[in-house]
């Protein structure tokens, strides 16, 4: 790598750096006949120490430091390098500190609780914003804001807000280091606990540095919990466990690759790599350079026949894309190995096929509900080198969470710090409780994580937590049709985000937070990603873990029995199986899923793969006025789609009225009977 020659730079202690030619600095300027008093020139700032470093190859990289520096006013600014011995400071620090309990290293080894400010808990969707240049370019979904005016409103926070901190410098890979399809990123943060989280999440430090060329592109991300230990006068105020600030703002500006992000030290609102670089920024970048930044799982399964498929999985937050990139398939025979849980990015490649990669190096994953019975591998992975947040603490110094063990422990200290009994009116761990580990310590890691180029994908599935309506899987009929089943997903709201959980939403492919731009351009972007790939598209399925009987529970066992669809989608793209067409697209023979061995309660699995014409036909209203939303954007092609579906709809429902018997002939046959 070359490093080019640096400029002279102000250090601290010479505030006025000499002229290059060593030019005397001239008294006074005369112009025409007017005589200028010499402008004084007022000290340059120091530059906090270590913020500028030579051997930084990237000119743009080097002086956004030293600026971000200049403006937030740390005391010292550390560059990372992602080493072992960094993360044992860090986190020693932090346990020092009180900003992380360290867990039992038996039962726990080399892993740490730390509990979140109770009012700052989840991403903050309100509070996230899409600067683009032109408004129509966020679209309806997106809060926008004009990006010289968030700039201006930022730079006022930001102003002096890393007082009496340590402001860290991370450069991480999204994606192998180097590969084709990875790119670069920078965080600045002043948050020690996302800079270990970060070590975890991407492939961050010196290695991720030392590809940032002189021309190599990176996005920039600057991040602070928004709670100075000094103000502008010197005075002192003491640090706290999770500092965060009431005010939150979580901003974009797609038009030059960066992100700011400012009072929240938690999960997607701190780990800028996560869904502000690899799903919003990223969705942009892919708009532009004809690729897709899904919020999707990745698999590799495989089955009887040894032949392995390849599968991505779009679902909404905390609704079963950890659960189901980690399931033991409960049919025999059958494998899944995880390449990702939350994030995929999809290129078409050279031989014309879809391919995959997962850019994360780690899981952040939802902690209630986890279990040895629920995900064993999940369970495996977090074995050890963990960080949990918000969960509760046992008294012997390990985690639980609700879900975990069948029976709660009899005493715990709960996610808020308080003693909890199995007598508690409230949770022990917060519903949002999350675990964040690296993905080399899944024990079913697929080969396939390490593959730069990525996998080619068989099936693309999309899924959402749906008490009624949408059936146990289906397949669509076409790539234009997938993506307006795509396009019309909708889930109950979960805890992953701020606001009501139970709360029916529209969420598009699972990317209603996270597509940085308009959302019906984005659908656009899929039908033509969809002309690119032609007849090697891979085919499309919607699926549904969470419909629920007349009294309220699962009417499906979910988790490892979801091997049963897997295994039906498999079959499904080598095209081999006979199924059930109905009005929203190809539902599997009952017999298909093997599931009669489940013991399902009676007419359970007829419910599940159902299509009441009635109900749907509500949901074709409801989808009408939704793509209204985006006037124009909204494409031809789901119009057409959303008319066709209702002509199939109303000819079913009408045909069932026909086929069904007369009243009275029914009542003829019991009373012949
Ligand atoms: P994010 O990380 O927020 O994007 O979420 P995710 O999609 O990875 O969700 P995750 O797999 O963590 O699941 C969230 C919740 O759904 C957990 O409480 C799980 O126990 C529950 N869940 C996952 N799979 C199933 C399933 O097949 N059936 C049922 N009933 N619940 C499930
Ligand atoms: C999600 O909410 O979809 C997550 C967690 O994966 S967070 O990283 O906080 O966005
Ligand atoms: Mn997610």
């Amino acid at each position: 790598m070359s490093i080019p020659p640096v400029d002279p730079t102000p250090q601290p202690g010479t505030p006025h750096p000499p002229s290059r030619r060593g030019d005397p600095v001239p008294s006074s300027t005369t112009t025409h006949n007017h005589t200028f008093a010499p402008l004084p020139v007022p000290p340059l700032p120091e530059v906090p120490s270590g913020a500028w470093r030579h051997d930084v190859a990237n000119r743009d990289l080097a002086g956004w430091v030293a600026r971000i520096a200049l403006l937030t006013r740390p005391d010292e600014v550390v560059w990372c390098d992602g080493s072992e011995e960094e993360w044992a400071r860090m986190t020693a620090r932090m346990v020092d500190d009180g900003t992380l309990v360290r867990l039992d290293p038996t039962l726990r080894p080399s892993s740490f609780l730390a509990r979140s400010d109770p009012d700052d808990v989840a991403r903050v969707e309100d509070r996230t914003f899409v600067c683009s240049s032109r408004e129509e370019d966020a679209g309806p979904t997106n809060n926008w804001r004009d990006p010289l005016e968030m700039h201006a409103e930022l730079d006022g926070l930001f102003a002096g807000c890393m007082r009496g901190r340590t402001l860290y410098v991370v450069p991480y890979s999204m994606g192998p280091i180097g590969g084709p399809i990875s790119q670069l990123g920078v965080q600045i943060t002043d948050s020690p606990y996302a800079v270990v989280s970060l070590s975890i999440m991407t492939r961050a430090g010196d290695e991720a540095l030392a590809l940032i060329g002189p021309d190599t592109p990176w996005v920039a991300g600057v991040h602070s919990v928004g709670f100075p230990l000094r103000n502008a006068d010197g005075t002192r105020r003491d640090d706290v466990a999770w500092p965060c600030n009431p005010v939150k703002f979580v901003t974009h500006f797609p038009d030059e690759n960066s992100i700011w992000s400012f009072g929240s030290g938690y999960g997607g609102n701190a780990l800028l790599s996560k869904k502000c670089f690899a799903l919003r920024i990223a969705s942009t970048m892919a708009r532009d350079q004809g690729w897709l930044a899904e919020h999707m799982l990745l698999i590799k399964l495989t089955g009887p026949s040894g032949e392995a498929r390849h599968v991505a999985a779009a679902f909404p937050s905390a609704c079963g894309k950890t659960n189901l990139a980690m399931l033991e398939p409960t049919l025999p025979r059958w494998r899944v190995e995880t390449i990702g849980d939350d994030i995929a990015w999809l290129r078409p490649g050279p031989d014309g096929r879809l391919y995959a990669i997962n850019p994360e190096a780690g899981f952040f994953g939802v902690a209630p509900g986890t279990s040895e019975a629920t995900n064993p591998v999940a369970m495996a992975t977090i074995r050890e080198h963990t960080i949990f947040t918000n969960v509760a603490l046992t008294d012997d110094g390990d985690v639980w969470w609700e879900g975990k063990t069948s029976v709660a422990p009899a005493h715990l200290v709960d996610w808020r710090g308080n003693d909890w009994t199995p007598s508690s009116t409230t949770p022990a761990a917060h519903p949002n409780a999350r675990f964040t580990v690296p993905v080399e310590q899944c024990p079913t890691l697929s080969d396939d994580w390490f593959a730069s180029d990525g996998v080619p994908l068989d099936a693309i599935v999309f899924g959402g937590r749906r008490a009624t309506n949408v059936p146990l899987v289906s397949e669509a009929f076409s790539w234009q049709h997938g993506v307006f089943v795509g396009s019309t997903i909708s889930s109950e709201k979960t805890a992953a985000q701020e606001g009501t959980v139970g709360e029916l939403r529209r969420d598009p492919f699972g990317m209603l937070p996270f597509v940085g731009y308009n959302m019906g351009d984005y659908w656009q972007h899929w039908l033509d990603i969809g002309e690119t790939l032609g007849d090697k598209a891979p085919k499309i399925f919607q699926v549904n873990w969470f419909r629920k009987g007349a009294d309220g529970s699962f009417l499906w066992p979910g988790f490892g029995e979801n091997s049963r669809v897997l295994a039906w989608i498999a079959r499904r793209t080598a095209g081999n199986e006979t199924t059930v067409r109905t009005p929203i697209g190809f539902v599997p023979e009952p017999a298909a899923l093997g599931a009669r061995a489940l013991g399902l309660a009676d007419g359970a699995l007829e419910e599940l793969l159902t299509v009441h014409e009635e109900p749907w036909l509500d949901e074709c209203a409801q989808t009408e006025e939704f793509f209204g939303r985006f006037g124009a954007a909204t494409p031809q092609a789901l119009w057409d789609e959303l008319s066709e579906l209702t002509e199939r709809l109303t000819v079913s429902a009408r045909r069932r009225v026909v086929t069904a018997p007369p009243r009275d002939a029914r009542v003829e046959e019991v009373d012949a009977a």
